[in-house]
């Protein structure tokens, strides 16, 4: 059996972070043809490959997560992706959920599956080298959402998602992401961010749930992406903290947020900001988007640019990595705007 904590530890270890590589195959197929790119297994893996043999990730990134088809990949020289990450010092984590499918009874809402037969994944994917695993719920605001009835459905879900982890030695990242899709304000994201924590940690705790053990992966306090509303990092970080302080269990092994769609840019600054104040908990990133749209673009399935799209996710994971340790200056607001493209891939979150 593992040593939880001490995976904690080493997921959590000082200016470093997760690295989310686990698209399911149709949102990771849906990037690559955006790129330019035919979505077949063998680009995916190219792809993935890419990232994971970026020179020197393993001083920014402690982890990465995969999914099924990565993990049981094998990079061109030979080692399947879990050796290979082994080998570079970094973890394997795998994510286990099968999706989020509509919530009967709740229109417009989601509960996310997978637990039939997780026992038995779960002891595989340990014996293959996963040390940690992840499941998201999506949570989505909108007239009279989210319910009571996701927010426990999910919750429900993600407890006991966590405690076949633990059965199985291995770390479980939980993960309930309050979407930025809408118009909603900063407001409404921190109460619905502040309700959709509340009932996991009612669960996790009525289950008696090693906290020490769970590593939250958040949503950061921001306005919807159809809003109006301009929040600086300053602003997001202080409603960011404010809201994990009134939900999260100072138990709670470490905080590890997503990136939701975020410009890059802005996701770092905010991060950097977060960093700035203080918290009970470690906190790190554990972002998808924000670290490698810009090495997917550069990348575009060109053999030849295969250095050109490690370079950039080396760019992206230094400045996170430097948002953890103080190393990173604030951009005035006014340049933070004017990095704020949209999404490249808008339909992220409601194709997921
Ligand atoms: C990398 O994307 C993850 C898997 O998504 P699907 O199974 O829906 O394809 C996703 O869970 C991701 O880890 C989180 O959304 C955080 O990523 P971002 O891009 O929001 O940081």
């Amino acid at each position: 059996m593992t040593d939880l904590n001490g995976t904690v530890a080493e997921l959590m270890a000082r200016g470093k972070g997760i690295l989310a590589a686990d698209e399911s195959i149709a949102t990771m197929s849906a990037r690559l043809e955006g790129a330019g790119v035919a979505a077949t297994a063998q680009n995916r893996c190219a792809y993935r490959e890419m990232l994971v043999t970026t020179p020197g990730l393993s001083q920014g990134v402690s982890g990465v997560i995969l999914s099924d088809e990565t993990f049981r990949q094998r990079l061109a020289a030979g080692p399947t992706f879990p050796e290979a990450l082994a080998s570079a010092g970094i973890l394997t984590g795998i994510k286990v959920d099968t999706g989020a499918k509509p919530l009967a009874g709740q229109p417009g809402e989601k509960v996310t599956e997978g637990l039939d037969g997780l026992r038995e994944r779960l002891s595989e994917y340990a014996s293959l080298g996963a040390r940690f695993a992840k499941w998201r719920a999506v949570i989505v605001i909108a007239d009279g959402c989210p319910s009571r009835q996701a927010l426990r459905a999910n919750a429900h879900a993600l407890c006991r998602y966590a405690a076949l982890c633990h059965e199985a030695g291995i770390v479980p990242i939980v993960e309930p992401e309050v979407l930025m899709d809408g118009q909603h304000s900063m407001d409404l994201c921190a109460k619905a961010s502040i309700a959709a924590q509340l009932a996991t940690f009612a669960e996790l705790q009525e289950f008696g749930i090693q906290l020490d053990a769970v590593v939250l992966k958040p949503n950061m306090v921001v306005p919807g992406k159809d809003s109006a509303e301009v929040a600086g990092p300053e602003e997001v970080a202080k409603a960011t903290l404010e809201t994990l302080c009134m939900a999260v269990p100072e138990e709670v092994g470490g905080i590890a947020f997503l990136s939701g769609g975020q410009p890059p840019a802005k996701a770092t600054a905010n991060l950097a900001a977060i960093r700035c104040l203080p918290a009970p908990w470690p906190v790190t990133f554990s972002f998808g988007r924000a670290l490698v749209d810009p090495a997917l673009a550069a990348w575009r399935g060109v053999p030849a640019k295969v250095t050109a799209g490690q370079r950039a996710l080396g760019q992206q994971v230094a400045a996170n990595s430097a948002a953890l340790t103080g190393g990173f200056s604030l951009p005035a607001d006014a340049m933070l705007m004017a990095l704020d493209d949209p999404d490249p891939d808008p339909d992220h979150a409601r194709s997921r």
